[in-house]
This record gives C-alpha cells, structure tokens and sequence, in this order.
C-alpha cells in the first residue's frame, strides 16, 4: 500500500490533530496518483492553456538566449520583479494578510502589478489564499499538499476545487476586499486588462522603443517571463510545504525553504508565516539577511509615506513559540546570523 492517501477518498484529519508526513514524490505514488484520478473533473481547457504556455516559454528561453537584444532582457527581468512584489507585497502581504495598509496611490500601483503577474483577480487570489491558511492541508484547502506535490503546485489549477473549498471559502469574511474599489474595479474588467497588462504591453513596448521582433518579445517578456513567476509562486505551495525546517511549529507541513525564499522575493519562510500570518515580513528577521526584498520595499515605503500600520511580532513571543512548538532549529537559525 502507498503510505497516504489522496485526492476525494481523503478523510482529512482535523489541522492539529495530524500526523505530518513527507510529501511522496516517488514513481509509485504518481502512479497511484494518476489510477486513482477522477478524469472527469480534469479541467482540459486549462491543461491545455498550461501546455502551450509552457511550449512557448521553451522557444522564449531560446530565443532569450540566442535572439533577442539585452534591453529585452533586462526588460524581461524588471517586469519579473514587478510581477513578482504584485504578488508578495500586494496580493499576498496587503490584500490577504492585511498585514500592513496601503495608501491609495500604492494600491494602484500593486494591482497594475498584481495583473501584470496573471495569478487571477486579486479578490479570488486572497480568497483562495485565506481558506489554505484557515484549513491548510485539508479538502478544504485549494491547494492541499497532502495530495502531492504536482497538485500543491499546479494541478490543483486543471482541477475541479474539491467542495469543502468553496463550502469554508464562503464563510469566510471579506469584506474588506469587497470595500476596496481598486480590488473590485480589477475584478469587474479582469479579462481585458489582464491580457493587454500580461501580454499586449510586453510586446509592444520592446517593438516600440528598441525595435525589437513583436515574436521575440511576446514569447520572451509575455510567456517566458509570466511562466517563470508562476513557477516560483507555485513553489511556496509546493516545495515549502515539503522541505525546509520547521523552527517555530514542528506539527505543521510549511517549512523555512531558502531556494524559495530567494526566488520568491522573501515568501519562503513558510513554517514562520503559517504560525505568524499577520507579520508584514513573512520572516523573524525580514532584510536582507533573509533575501526579503519585499519587506525592504515595504519598509521603504513607509518611509516615504505610501504604507503604514505594518505589524510585526515581537523577538520574545516568536522565541517563546519556538520553544514551545518547534522542532528545535531556531536556536541553531539565530546563532548563524550572529
Ligand atoms: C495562479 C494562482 O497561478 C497562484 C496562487 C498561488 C498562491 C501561493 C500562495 C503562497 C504564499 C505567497 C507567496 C507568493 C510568492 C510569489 C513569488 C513571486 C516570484 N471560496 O473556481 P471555480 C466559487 S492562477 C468561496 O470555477 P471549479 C466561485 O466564486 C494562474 N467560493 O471552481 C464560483 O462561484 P460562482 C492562472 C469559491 O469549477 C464557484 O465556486 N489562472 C472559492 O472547481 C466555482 O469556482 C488559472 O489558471 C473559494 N475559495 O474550477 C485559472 N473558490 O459561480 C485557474 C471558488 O457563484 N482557475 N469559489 O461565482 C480555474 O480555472 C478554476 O478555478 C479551477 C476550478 C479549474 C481551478
Ligand atoms: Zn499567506
Ligand atoms: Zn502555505
């Protein structure tokens, strides 16, 4: 018998009371995996979108590094950045976790970036992002770990939601998206200013100013780099909620990842941001020890007056947690950076 079981006959154990176990990656499970499949709720529409986007991204990587001129290139690299911070400063940090406040001019700026990353309108991403954090590693979790790494990364997007996801997410409060007009705004006109913010703007620009080919640029600053977001966003779900220590809560999947952290502009600190969601740093330590350039932008915001209000946990009460629930790493982790 394969160890863990998956997809709809899973009886998910309730959060605390759960055996943490590796997630199984082997041949044997993904055999399992795919006999056990219901086809059925296979969205094809969507396997297929992720096929071709995939394709066109490996003719983008040829093309970035054979074909296209370097102002693409560093024009690639920019729009990842700014894809990337719509994601972990706005969607994620602002708009999910609540864990600092935006002044409007910011919020604009974070919703053109957040669109620019094409993860959904922020209003399903936070809501999506609520019910894992609530019901992580449960049905009701949309991208439950506990039913393999492809599906924590993205197979839970080709997939029907299991029930208990849209059940819990409904119960959820979020009143405070459905009151901010940038969040409603970008979810009322979601389709076309995706595609011209996600696609039609990084073809046009490179053509425009630097004659740059409309293909090249399409398939190096649209897909290659949207794929690349995408995959490093998916990480945090997949890989974080695998491997990486677990200093503050040993009972839980989310771990402290590095690589993860790294790619993902500081979201990799995965077992610190499930026990302190609220923390706008993601991390106990938040600079650049800890790769967190989004907290660094977050910080250099305040100074100047954009955001506000940012809430952090203090050293004694995140000592005291690793104490208490950790796997005994964090002593090890704070006399590293000493
Ligand atoms: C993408 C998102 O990639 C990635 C998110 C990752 C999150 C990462 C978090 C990690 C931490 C942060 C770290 C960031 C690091 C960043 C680093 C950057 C370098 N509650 O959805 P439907 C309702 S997106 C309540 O159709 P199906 C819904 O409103 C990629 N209700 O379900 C609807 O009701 P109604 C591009 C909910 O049919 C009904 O249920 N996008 C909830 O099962 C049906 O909803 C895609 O690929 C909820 N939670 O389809 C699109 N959810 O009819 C993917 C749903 O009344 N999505 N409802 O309006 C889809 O196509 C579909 O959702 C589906 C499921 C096929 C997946
Ligand atoms: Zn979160
Ligand atoms: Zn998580």
């Amino acid at each position: 018998e394969v160890k863990g079981e998956l997809l709809e006959d899973d009886t998910a154990p309730h959060h605390h009371d759960m055996e943490v176990r590796e997630v199984d990656i082997s041949l044997r499970r993904i055999i399992h995996d795919l006999r056990h499949l219901d086809w059925s709720k296979v969205v094809w529409r969507n396997a297929i979108l992720f096929a071709l986007l995939h394709m066109y991204s490996v003719y983008g990587l040829y093309l970035a590094i054979f074909a296209v001129k370097w102002k693409t290139i560093g024009f690639s690299v920019l729009l990842y950045f700014m894809a990337a911070l719509g994601i972990t400063m706005g969607a994620h940090r602002l708009w999910s976790h609540r864990s600092y406040k935006a002044t409007l001019p910011l919020r604009v700026i974070l919703a053109a970036f957040q669109t620019l990353s094409f993860q959904n309108d922020i209003f399903e991403w936070a809501r999506d992002h609520r019910v894992h954090h609530k019901y992580s590693e449960t049905d009701a979790d949309p991208h439950n770990a506990r039913r393999g790494f492809f599906f924590s990364h993205m197979g839970w997007l080709m997939y029907r939601k299991h029930p208990k996801v849209i059940e819990k997410g409904r119960n959820l409060d979020l009143s405070d998206l459905k009151e901010d007009a940038i969040v409603m705004w970008q979810r009322k006109h979601y389709v076309p200013v995706v595609l011209l913010t996600c696609f039609v703007m990084p073809t046009f620009l490179p053509w425009f100013f630097w004659e740059e080919n409309a293909v090249n640029a399409l398939m190096v600053a649209g897909f290659l780099r949207y794929t690349t977001v995408l995959h490093v966003t998916w990480l945090v779900n997949s890989l974080a909620h695998w491997v990486g220590n677990k200093p503050f809560d040993k009972s839980i999947y989310p771990s402290q990842n590095p690589v993860v952290a790294y790619l993902a502009l500081g979201e990799g600190w995965h077992n610190y941001h499930h026990v302190f969601p609220w923390d706008y740093r993601t991390a106990e330590l938040g600079g650049l020890v800890d790769y967190n350039i989004t907290s660094l932008v977050i910080g250099f915001c305040s100074k100047i007056g954009l955001a506000y209000d940012l809430k952090t946990v203090t050293p004694e009460m995140i000592e005291k947690r690793a104490n208490r629930t950790g796997d005994g790493s964090y002593v090890e982790n704070a006399m590293k950076t000493k």
